[in-house]
């Protein structure tokens, strides 16, 4: 950084041992070096924000109480763990986050031992912690084991799965609910009424205080005597305290505490350190604290590009509409024409564009937390009654829906509008995020039919046709800007399972997908330069395929490539070669792809470029193509 400053205490931390010794008084200042430098680095890469400006004392807490890594400690999700990098070895590389072969933006195992379990998707951490739990008591260890989830992550199902479970098989598990009411957006987790409810009223408070005090005096008297006032305490506490809720699932809970508060947080922690079974340690943060800005605007500075440190006004600016803002207002005016169209969204009314429908047409919305498998079902539920349900989640976190949407979407033939954004390789988020399995996992589902846009009208007339059609579709389309074309008005449908073909060629037929549209172009462009004649179809179906179409290629062309920004198992040109088998086609057929393989974090130019997908690496493999199969141009069908 330019103006990389001197930090007291932070420049000798280079390991949680480093901080077990320092007084509430160091570990105070060392928080707030954290959060200087945080905001230091990420106002200049960019990166997620708020949730880890919120976690700073708490990851101080959790680090100084526990002895990390024998202790283990696991974060859900893992946007907010930015603290916990700095403090276990990884500061100097802070400024490389998110970047080509920098430091991950979320955990990964492979980059540390204090990264126990590896996240990116939401609401893992209770139940990975469960099973190193498990695994730590069956090898007699005595290691503690802490999860970290937010309120937003809550919304899951899965934690209430994995909390149940804890329960009933009495895990050695403290899950610490780091509490700051939102998720990406608002939070719609009904606990929260609850708890603010109970929370706000003086009775409540003034009976948590005594409890406390209480147990804080108790607290020096040895394990027996904690033992027993911890049951004790959680006998009276649970008649009256939020925490009923959970100890009906068989947790202790604790809470709720200042999570900016580290005296009190090494306090609590230290107490149930010493005790057994499910605990939960309940903490209110806020999110974005500290930063002006990240307080007043959390949603925004969830994840940021780089911004201006004093205003917290973003920096870069993409001057083309991003697919996602296309797909949001096709949305709303489509809405406003059908009433019967409504939107839904898993906690990601901004990412997803569906905040102008939340906006205009409010009755019409629906967030229902970061529960995509019940997003699907509930849609699901609406199509039965007539309702045009549109979809709208990250092709990687549906893939968290695929049981649902086989089970209850298509095979009960039902119209569900699937609106995948961030389809393709995501670029800084990295494998966790890359949308780059859903042509492979759609395309399997009977009857699903699944369409790729080259451009953004195409994508607001796919949006068009999938709500005009009768059954399962959906259509995927890339993270970011788009081509900057000029918007149509109006829609147009287009016809199920029909290519276009963009440019006639004689030497070599590109079958293109979505992005790979624009490059296979300029491939094109490029190639027809060197004398390799090259045809281009937009084949905008993945399923059905347009059979009329790989006939016509199959017959005019010996060499056939597909292109799509999906792995290369199972996809579009997985389903053109089943074709060609099935018809008993010999034509020389490249597949053009993702390799079958964990896709790093990168920019999405650098990633296409280091995979050959861009039009440059396209060039490249239809030369060496061209030279593993002869100068024989025409097909041999
Ligand atoms: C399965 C899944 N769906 C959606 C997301 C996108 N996402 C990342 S963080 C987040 C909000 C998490 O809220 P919370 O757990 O309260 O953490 P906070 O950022 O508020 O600290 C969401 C929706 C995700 N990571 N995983």
């Amino acid at each position: 950084m330019n103006d990389a400053k001197k930090f007291t205490l932070l420049d000798k931390v280079n390991d949680p041992a480093d901080i077990r010794n320092l007084s509430n008084k160091e570990l105070k200042t060392l928080a707030e070096e954290i959060r200087t430098y945080l905001i230091d680095v990420i106002s200049e890469v960019g990166g997620h924000f708020g949730g880890s400006l919120g976690t700073v004392e708490l990851t101080v807490a959790l680090h100084k109480v526990f002895d990390t890594p024998k202790d283990k400690l696991i974060w859900d999700v893992g946007h907010q763990a930015y603290p916990h990098k700095v403090i276990t070895g990884r500061r100097d590389k802070l400024p490389t986050i998110r970047q080509l072969h920098g430091l991950s933006g979320f955990l990964k195992r492979r980059e540390s031992e204090y990264d126990v379990f590896g996240a990116g998707h939401a609401t893992t951490s209770i139940s990975a912690a469960l099973g190193v739990a498990k695994a730590e008591e069956m090898m007699n260890t005595g290691n503690k084991v802490v999860a970290v989830i937010g309120d937003g992550a809550m919304t899951g199902g899965m934690a209430y799965e994995a909390m149940n479970n804890t329960g009933v098989q009495k895990g050695n598990l403290i899950v610490v609910l780091n509490d700051n009411r939102m998720s990406i957006a608002p939070n719609v987790w009904q606990f929260s009424n609850y708890f603010s409810g109970l929370t706000s009223s003086p009775e409540y408070n003034k009976f948590k205080g005594a409890i406390w005090d209480l147990t804080g005096k108790l607290d020096d008297f040895g394990d027996r005597l904690r033992k027993v006032t911890s049951r004790l305490e959680s006998g009276i506490k649970s008649i009256i305290t939020p925490g009923i809720l959970f100890e009906a699932l068989g947790f202790r809970y604790f809470g709720p505490f200042n999570a900016h508060n580290i005296p009190q947080l090494v306090k609590i922690f230290n107490h149930v350190k010493g005790l057994n079974g499910p605990i939960l340690v309940h903490v209110s943060s806020v999110k974005g604290k500290g930063y002006k800005p990240a307080e007043e605007e959390s949603t925004k500075m969830h994840g940021v590009g780089s911004f201006d440190k004093i205003t917290g006004k973003s920096i870069v600016k993409s001057s083309k509409p991003s697919y996602t803002s296309v797909f949001g207002n096709a949305l709303v005016e489509l809405a406003k024409e059908n009433e019967k169209i409504v939107g839904i969204t898993a906690a990601m009314p901004d990412g997803t564009g569906l905040l102008k429908l939340q906006k205009e047409i409010p009755e019409r919305y629906y967030d229902v937390g970061i529960a995509e498998e019940h997003g699907v079902t509930f849609a699901a539920g609406l199509a039965t009654q007539g309702i045009i349900p549109v979809v709208a989640i990250y092709s990687t976190f549906l893939q968290r829906a695929i049981d649902q949407i086989i089970h209850d979407v298509a095979l009960q033939k039902l119209h569900v509008v699937f609106a995948l954004d961030r389809g393709g390789l995501v670029g800084a988020d990295g494998p966790t995020h890359h949308g780059v399995f859903d042509l492979t996992y759609l395309r399997m589902i009977p009857g699903m039919v699944v369409m790729a846009p080259k451009d953004e009208n195409e994508l607001r007339n796919m949006l068009y046709t999938a709500v005009e059609y009768d059954g399962p579709i959906a259509f995927r389309y890339p993270r970011g800007a788009g081509l900057g074309v000029e918007l149509k008005e109006g829609f147009e449908k287009i016809p199920i399972g029909k290519a276009e073909k963009l440019k006639e060629g004689n030497d070599v037929a590109f079958l293109a997908v979505g992005k790979m549209v624009e490059y296979s172009l300029e491939a094109a462009a490029e190639l027809d330069a060197m004398g390799i004649n090259t045809e281009v179809i937009n084949m905008r179906f993945v399923k059905p395929l347009d059979n009329e179409t790989l006939d016509y290629v199959a017959g005019k062309f010996d060499k056939i490539i597909t292109l799509e920004e999906n792995n290369i198992v199972g996809g579009f040109g997985s389903g053109v070669l089943e074709y060609f088998n099935e018809k008993g086609y010999k034509n020389n057929l490249l597949r053009i792809g993702l390799p079958d393989g964990f896709v790093e974090q990168g920019t999405q130019e650098e990633l296409h470029r280091m995979l050959n997908i861009d039009a440059e690496g396209i060039v490249g493999r239809v030369k060496s193509f061209f030279e593993n199969t002869g100068k024989d141009h025409k097909a041999s069908v």
